[in-house]
This record gives structure tokens, sequence and C-alpha cells, in this order.
């Protein structure tokens, strides 16, 4: 058995300093046991905890690390760049450089702004719909979750669904949540009412075009061009919030797989490359309306913070379609291995994966939204969990979030972790 006494202490210290003893509510393993590891260092694709156990991790720091831990690139080029100052104030060269980048790689974003996380970029995309259409009403999908700004945290996954009742978010004004309207997700018909109802009152549709704050679920092709369509015709704007999609669903973000262009998106994730960075852009004469341009205002002292960009043109820097080739066959091999495993111990299993993202549900399935994954048998996902733990095996948290690849996992790792997956399912029974 692992020790995980010393990770045990500085939890019990951290609690009296932060509430849960942790910065972000899903990292507290609450409703997985409770006891969250405390990490030393990572290096590729492995972590190592205060203990000194050491783990293949396919959290990845919830999704930005897609070139692992401690890239040696990513490294020399911040350790160069804090040496020249961490934060400026005032416009450098590398804002525009990684704006470049970001173009070439998803040319929707004609115009974009830098922002520190994917909650201001999504609370920022919002507000700048609002402005642009003048109307209220945002349409938001049960299960979705764009970051934890009032307006969005209405019927929201991720943390929120992992603690809480998803149709209660305490703390947001009642008149505010009224004007964020929800759909079940993949769900065309309901979403066509909503438009015939409401449509001329609906500012933007912000989506998850491949979901994966409630485990990963694909939208389909005919929800997400219904969406598209019903935007145009409403002149709702279409926002495709690509903060973890974007770079990992494939190399060109979800838009690129279904052919749709929306009017906005919003990026993070790896396009920091571990830094604190999060983005939204679109179309230009949208994004014209913003300050000082336009009269929709946004601002941040750390906005476009050098080492920030750093880190997110080093990354972008790295990527190509033989990267992705090669991490997108490492995530086929390991679901594969998975769901053979799950058969040979008939465990109903649903496996879910798109480019580099993937998870897995304890539920015969289909899952196509919130409604489904809430069948999952969360207590049997919490034992595995701590199963594949002490196999050396680190996976999301709760059943409501994403596990990834990066460049950095090896045929090696993959085959010990279809192993851990087997040696759990022979320990731990399902029912
Ligand atoms: N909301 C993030 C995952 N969807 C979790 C962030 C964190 O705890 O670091």
């Amino acid at each position: 058995m692992l020790s995980f006494e010393k990770s045990k202490q500085a939890f019990k210290e951290s609690s009296q300093y932060m509430p849960g003893g942790v910065n972000s509510p899903v990292r507290a393993f609450k409703n997985v046991g409770g006891n969250p590891l405390f990490i030393s260092k990572g290096a590729g694709s492995h972590i190592f905890d205060i203990d000194g156990n050491e783990f293949i991790d396919y959290v990845l720091s919830w999704g930005p690390l897609i070139l692992g831990h401690a890239d040696s690139k990513v490294v020399t080029d911040l350790q160069a760049a804090v040496a020249r100052g961490t934060s400026y104030g005032a416009p450098t060269v590398l804002e525009t450089e990684l704006a470049k980048k970001i173009q070439a790689i998803v040319p929707s974003l004609e115009m974009m702004r830098m922002v520190s996380s994917g909650t201001e970029a999504t609370m920022s995309a919002i507000r700048l719909a609002r402005g642009y259409t003048h109307r209220d009403k945002i349409v938001k999908f049960v299960g979705n979750y764009h970051g934890h700004s009032d307006s969005l945290l209405v019927d929201a996954g991720s943390g929120v669904a992992t603690f809480n009742d998803i149709h209660e978010a305490p703390g947001v004004p009642e008149d505010l949540a009224y004007d964020t309207l929800t759909v079940p997700y993949n769900d065309i018909e309901g979403i066509k009412d909503l438009f015939a109802a409401h449509g001329d009152e609906i500012a933007c549709v912000i989506v998850e075009p491949i979901a994966g704050n409630m485990g990963v679920i694909p939208g389909t092709a005919d929800f997400l061009k219904t969406l598209r369509n019903l935007t145009t015709q409403a002149g709702s704007l279409l926002i495709f919030d690509e903060v973890m999609s974007g770079f990992r669903a494939a190399f060109h973000g979800a838009q690129s797989i279904y052919e749709i262009t929306p009017d906005l998106t919003t990026l993070g994730k790896v396009v920091g490359g571990g830094l604190p960075v999060g983005v939204f852009g679109g179309r230009k004469e949208i994004m014209k309306f913003i300050t000082p341009d336009g009269p929709v205002y946004h601002a941040g002292t750390l906005s476009g913070n050098p080492l920030a960009m750093t880190g997110g043109i080093s990354t972008l820097d790295q990527l190509d379609d033989a990267l992705y080739t090669q991490m997108v066959t490492r995530t086929d091999q390991l679901t594969t291995g998975i769901k053979d495993a799950a058969a040979a111990h008939n465990v109903p299993i649903t496996v879910h994966h798109v480019g580099t993202m993937w998870s897995y549900f304890f539920n015969p399935g289909p899952v196509n939204n919130f409604e489904d994954v809430q069948k999952s048998d969360v207590d049997y996902f919490a034992k595995f969990f701590k199963g594949l733990l002490q196999e050396g095996i680190y996976t999301a948290p709760s059943q409501f979030e994403t596990n990834f690849m990066s460049s950095k996992h090896t045929e090696e790792d993959i085959d010990q972790t279809i192993a851990a997956f087997n040696a759990v399912f022979d320990k731990i029974e399902v029912g």
C-alpha cells in the first residue's frame, strides 16, 4: 500500500487556511474520499507527491500540459522570460506573437483579447455578446461548465456537478440567473422550442462543442449545426467554449471537426502551456466593440502577461499534426484497453474519447447528456479512483471531469495503465 501520510498532514494544515484545504474544489478529492495528494514535482507524463510516490498523470493540470510536465523548451523559454521581468502593464510583442499563432491554428479568431483564465474569457465573451446584440438573455446547456462567473453558474458541470445540486447556485442573484436559459445538451427539439419562444431576446448561445465538464460527451453534428442555424436566423451570437477542447479535441479545435465557424470562441488551458491564460476572440466587427475601440469594457492588470504569453508561445510552437497523430493513437490504445478490461470483468462501462480527451462512466450508456451521466455508479467510481492511485495512476477525481493525454505519455505508460485498470477490476467488485 502506498503511504499518503505527508499529504494527509499537509491537507490538515491547508484546511485551516483555505476552505476545503484547496483553491479549487474538485482538487479536494472530497467526493472520492477526501485526501488530496500534495504534489512536489512533475516530469513528462509523471507526477510525484510529497510522500515520494510516483504516478502516471492523466489530469495534466486539468488539461493545459499537452507537452507533459516541465517540458524542456517551455522551461528554458520561461527562465529566459523571467530574467527580463515578470510584468510590465504595457504592451509587448509577445502578445501579438501569440495572437498570430492562435489565429494560424484557429482562424475564426480574427481578433482576440488575452485574459488570465478561462472564467475571465467566457465572462468577457458573454458581456461582449450582450453589448453587441443589445439583448440580455443567454443560453447554456445543462452540465456544460464555463467557469464560475454569475451568469454561467446556472445548471453547471465540473465542481458544481461534483458537489452541489446543479439547479442551485447560492450567491448568484436571481435576477441574473433569470436571464440564463438552459436546455439539455444535445437536445435539438429543446433548443428549437426555446428559440421559437425567445429568439429575439437571446444575445448568445454558449456551448462546449465537446463537453468536458461532465466527463467527455461530444456534441452531435446535428445539434451543433442547429445551434449555428438558429443563432444566425435570430441575430444571436454563437460562442464555442473551447477552453478545454481547444488544441485538445483536435489541433485546430472542435470547430475544425464539425466545420462550424462560431461568432466568438473562448480558449484557455493549453493556450497558456501551464501558465494562467485565457483568450476570447472571433469576428472582427464584434471584437471591435471592446474598449477602447468600442463601448464594451474589458481590462486586466495581468492580461497578456509576458510569462503567460511565453508559456503559450513555447507550447503552441511545438504542436503539429504528427504530434497529434501520436497522442490520438495513444488515447485510442488506452481507451480500447480500458473497454476490454471492463468487458473481461463484466463491468458496465461507457468510454468516450475525442482527440486527446478521454473519460469513462460506470454506466452501460448511451451517455449523451447530464441526465445520462447521473445514471453512473459514482460510488464505484470513487472506489475505483482510489484503486488506481494505489496502482500509480493519477486520474481526475470526479465522474464529472475529463482525463487527458500528453505528448510525453509512452507506450509503456499506456500498457502500465491498462494493467492497472485490470488489477483494480480484479480487486474491486461492482455493485
Ligand atoms: N474546473 C476545473 C476542471 N474542469 C478544475 C480546475 C482545478 O481544480 O484546478
